[in-house]
């Protein structure tokens, strides 16, 4: 091994990986070095230095507050403004689309990125056309172009590009979908060394859904906004085939708040649902995990009966583009890095017998960028509407719970405009039919006689 690197183990107590580097074959040597030029050393040092503070100190418990939201009634004069604002936008071309699909999807248990798997009830179409079908359709009504930008991951980057290719972009325009890969960041083991993976590899995990602001920046996507006269981004997430992808009232309540970052919430459907909320952390805002209330905390009601922490993080964000410039340059706003203990799978660095290791996995997450915005609006909204993640594989916030919830919100659609389908009949309403519930009501003429199941393109 060449001295700087054997420099670099000893310097930063990772002298575990010279032993076994000495028993290893030349193809696994060469294979262990090429990662080790690759170790970014201050980021090395900065994680140990995180695992050793999570190790010895103990800063007392964070206190956590509710924040307020914004709520408006359909009707409310306030609601058609902001719309206006938002389709304003739109329509002068001054918003970006960024969707994060770099996660391993494992809870999901679908080989391949979570964006290829089937979700509409009654076509199975994949999530990536669903988003794209919305994007076609949101570009003919406002005769615009909204850039799609898409974080991947080292494992799923050459698969979802390779799946846009086959599919010919579901209808976009090439030029305007821009993948940019996330960067991995080495995992550590309880002694806060660099784990050997079965592969004679250092062993990397992706960075988090935080790490889209590097992405962003390193890939040239940023500049792309800049070069296109972007001013504000739609944050999203793969897994949720329910976002209203741009919603101009979304986008309008966010403009009009001048904010930098803004997040829609929607309410916590029991006291142990698990998700984030968006709130206080002592005085900052920023997503208080469900993990980090005490039970107490969060059973605990307002005097009018409702839940004090109810406003549950769905990850759908505006955020200036201009503050994720801020945020990937000025290092007084960088993201923090979090830990999370994981198993492993890791060689052991005496015996160089594979075994599972509880490690250390770093992240940063999106929405400690809440914290560093000068303005926020929280805008709280339905979640039949809105929000039916796909998670797990089977039970809540799987894809039965999902497909069940998007024929839900077109059977009301097709209720609304007359005709009312049983609960027995699968529906599905092409985003290319149809946006939303006015916009059906005036296209949508009941035929005589329908099929089941019921396709509306
Ligand atoms: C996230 C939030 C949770 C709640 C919920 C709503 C976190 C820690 N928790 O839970 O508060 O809002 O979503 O659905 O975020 N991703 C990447 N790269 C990564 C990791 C994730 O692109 O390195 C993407 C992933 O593809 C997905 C999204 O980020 O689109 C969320 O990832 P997750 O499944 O890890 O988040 P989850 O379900 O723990």
């Amino acid at each position: 091994m060449e001295q700087r690197l054997r420099m670099l183990l000893i310097d930063n107590g990772q002298e575990h990986l010279l032993k076994i580097y000495n028993r290893l074959a030349p193809a696994q040597q060469a294979a262990l070095c090429e990662d080790l030029q690759q170790i970014d050393v201050h980021q090395l040092r900065e994680l140990r230095a995180l695992f050793t503070k999570q190790q010895t100190e103990h800063p007392p418990e964070p206190v956590f507050a509710p924040v307020p939201v914004t709520r408006f009634p359909p009707n409310d004069p306030e609601r058609a403004r902001c719309i206006a604002i938002g389709e304003e936008y739109l329509r002068r071309g001054r918003i970006a689309l960024f969707l994060v699909a770099g996660g391993q999807g494992t809870r999901l248990g679908f080989e391949g990125p979570k964006g290829c798997f089937p979700i509409t009830p009654v076509k199975g179409k994949p999530l990536f056309q669903l988003f794209a079908e919305t994007i076609r359709a949101l570009q003919h009504r406002y005769q615009t172009v909204l850039p799609w930008y898409i974080m991947t991951s080292r494992d799923n980057h050459a698969l979802t590009d390779a799946f846009f290719k086959q599919h010919q972009y579901f209808g976009l325009d090439p030029a305007q979908v821009w993948l940019c890969r996330q960067q991995d960041v080495p995992s550590l083991d309880l002694m806060g060394r660099l784990i050997l993976s079965p592969e004679y590899r250092i062993f990397k995990n992706p960075n988090g859904h935080g790490g889209s602001i590097q992405a962003l920046a390193t890939s040239g996507a940023l500049a792309d906004m800049a070069r296109r006269g972007i001013d504000e981004v739609f944050y999203f997430q793969v897994d949720n085939p329910l976002v209203k992808i741009a919603d101009p009232l979304f986008i309008g309540v966010h403009v009009d708040g001048r904010a930098q970052m803004s997040s829609k919430v929607v309410t916590k459907s029991d006291p142990h649902e698990r998700v984030g909320i968006i709130g206080l952390i002592n005085g900052r805002l920023g997503c208080i995990e469900y993990s980090e209330l005490s039970p107490e905390q969060a059973a605990a009601r307002t005097p009018n009966g409702e839940l004090l922490f109810s406003s549950a993080n769905i990850a759908i964000h505006m955020i200036n583009r201009r503050f994720i410039e801020q945020l990937a340059t000025d290092p007084a706003v960088r993201l923090p890095f979090h830990c999370a203990r994981k198993n492993i799978p890791a060689l052991d660095p005496e015996t160089g017998a594979p075994q599972t290791i509880c490690g250390i996995k770093f992240e940063m997450f999106i929405f400690d960028a809440l914290g560093f915005a000068q303005r926020s609006c929280t805008l709280a909204v339905e979640r039949d509407e809105e929000f039916a993640p796909v998670k797990n594989r089977t039970g809540p916030d799987s894809p039965e719970t999902a497909r069940a919830a998007l024929m839900r919100l077109h059977r009301s659609w097709l209720r609304a405009a007359g005709c009312d389908i049983p609960e027995s009949v699968a529906v599905e309403i092409s985003p290319l039919f149809a946006l939303d519930a006015e916009e059906f009501s005036t296209k949508f003429v009941p035929p005589a006689q329908w099929a089941a199941p019921l396709y509306i393109e």
